[in-house]
């Protein structure tokens, strides 16, 4: 601690013995309930307050607090409220904000290597996706290291399919349609598919279906449900394209100032905080699209032709992939393949 910030908390110290309010249990944020902690990170994530992602970091920051002793205190910011989600891997760069959490394949603009898990029908289960995160957890850690950022966890999102408001019997009707985006390998797709792509993100997409602005997407049950996508749509081709996956990644100049504890109970809530939320991925894959047939929307596996010009797209932004992603992309696929 520095002599600066050492005086800065006694003062707050005595500030609360005065008045009384620390025995009210009033930190120096003036919220109840929270304790005088010695640090307090907030935590920018893009998704909705309710959505799965968001509730597990929520666990996850619970079980730093408690694991730390209260060293640590994590307060998670949802839906792109602090930081809009295309922000937030800056902000985290930059020491704006020491933690975030965002989706990994957003960034394969920067680099190709971010964009391993949105190669479609590379691995579409869950096992599969979990095999490819094995493979390329190591490429992908040093490339962060270069970055000034630390990996902590990386949970994948259920399996992507297509939003329709019309029956698709190929590739072709969605052809001219303002097709929404999340990253490169939508946005490479929609324009495969002949469609438009518009780049909005999740926090926005109600609003864009809402006025016209999209008219079709890809993602999975959960983001459909999250944007109450019945509204607007009706049908959803479970096309297993791939399972994105969203990270939690650190400021390395942040992670170096922890103490040895906070820093050891991060690592270990990361390890929880990864295993309990791919579990619940799984698990509500199936209810989230139960949810879209209770609300009145058509599921269906692709058609055999719509499947065909999937496939036919997929192998070219496959090997479109494989070009740009050069060595590292070949070891990540060969350690996959062995698995
Ligand atoms: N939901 C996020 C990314 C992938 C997903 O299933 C989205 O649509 O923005």
């Amino acid at each position: 601690m520095t002599r600066v910030s050492r005086i800065r908390s006694l003062t707050a110290a005595a500030l609360l013995a005065t008045t009384g309010l620390a025995s009210m249990g009033f930190g120096p944020s003036g919220h109840p309930g929270r304790a005088l902690a010695a640090e307090r990170w907030d935590m920018p994530v893009a998704y909705p307050e309710t959505n799965f992602h968001t509730e597990n970091a929520k666990k996850f920051a619970a079980c730093e607090k408690d694991t730390s002793k209260g060293a640590l205190e994590l307060v998670v910011h949802s839906n792109g409220s602090l930081f809009k989600g295309n922000e937030i891997k800056r902000a985290v760069q930059t020491g704006q904000a020491p933690i975030g959490e965002r989706l990994l394949s957003a960034h394969e603009n920067e680099n190709p290597l971010f964009g391993f898990d949105a190669v479609p029908f590379l691995a579409s289960s869950y096992d599969a996706s979990d095999k490819l995160w094995r493979a390329a957890r190591p490429s992908l850690e040093k490339l962060l290291d270069r970055q000034n950022l630390v990996l902590l966890y990386s949970v994948p999102w259920p399996p992507q399919g297509i939003y329709a408001k019309k029956e698709l019997k190929s590739a072709a009707d969605l052809k001219g349609l303002k097709f929404r985006s999340y990253n490169a390998a939508t946005a490479k797709m929609a324009e495969l598919m002949g469609a438009a792509p518009v780049q909005i993100e999740a926090a926005e997409l109600s609003q864009a279906l809402a006025t016209g602005v999209v008219e079709g997407f890809i993602s999975s049950g959960a983001t459909g449900y999250d944007s109450k996508v019945w509204e607007q749509l009706d049908r959803w081709y479970d096309a297993q394209a791939w399972l994105p996956r969203n990270y939690v990644l650190v400021n390395k100049a942040a992670w170096s100032g922890l103490d040895g504890t906070s820093k050891k109970a991060l690592q270990d809530c990361a390890a929880k905080a990864e295993a309990e939320g791919t579990a619940r991925s799984k698990e509500l894959a199936d209810w989230y699209v139960e949810q879209l047939k209770a609300k009145g929307m058509k599921v269906e596996p692709p058609s055999p032709p719509l499947k065909a010009d999937l496939e036919r797209i997929g192998q070219t932004m496959t090997g479109d992939w494989v070009a740009k992603a050069g060595e590292d992309g070949k070891t990540i696929v060969e350690a996959y393949k062995k698995m």
